[in-house]
């Protein structure tokens, strides 16, 4: 089966014990609470689509970010292989406000609401908060089923 590539970005806003996550009203992961992003569209790179998404959302500039991770997410049957680009957000402008698509809510990293998120989350985001630099492959089998995962630390991205 030949597969196609959809790039897409993700943005992570910490600060000290605190990180914030948007409430999915509508679309890709409805229902679940995630970091901000969405496509990379034509003509911009991962980095303007990544501040775009981020304002989009949240209602937050981005002002300087840090790539800290790519996920591959493969589906079972599906031809279409989602590259997430997650970038840290070190500094930023703006208070975060409800948008059409997110409801953001700053959460203690010590109670992050994983029952209420991408079951992948469970697996790199305490990478992500020790400060790790990583690329992960997930396969899913639907939606709620995690058939294969790899994570693996790199020094670059
Ligand atoms: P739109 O399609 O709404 O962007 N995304 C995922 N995030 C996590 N944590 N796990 C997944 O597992 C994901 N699949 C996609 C990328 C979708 C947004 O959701 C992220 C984008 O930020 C499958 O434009």
């Amino acid at each position: 089966m030949a597969t196609t590539r959809k790039l897409l970005t993700l943005a992570m806003v910490r600060q000290g014990e605190n990180i914030l996550l948007g409430f999915k009203k509508k679309g890709f992961g409805q229902g679940k609470w995630n970091g901000f992003g969405g496509k990379v569209e034509m003509g911009e790179t991962i980095c303007q689509a990544t501040i775009r998404e981020l304002e989009e959302e949240s209602g937050l500039i981005a002002k300087a970010m840090d790539k800290v991770a790519i996920l591959e997410f493969e589906f079972l049957n599906d031809p279409v292989i989602l590259e997430v680009h997650v970038y840290d957000i070190v500094k930023y402008e703006g208070e975060p406000i409800e948008s059409d698509e997110m409801v953001p809510q700053w959460f203690p990293v010590n109670d992050i609401p994983y029952e209420k998120m991408w079951l992948d989350d469970l697996i790199w985001y305490p990478e992500y908060l020790k400060g790790s630099k990583f690329k992960a492959y997930f396969l899913y089998e639907g939606f709620d089923k995690i058939l294969k995962h790899s994570i693996s630390p790199v020094q670059e991205l």
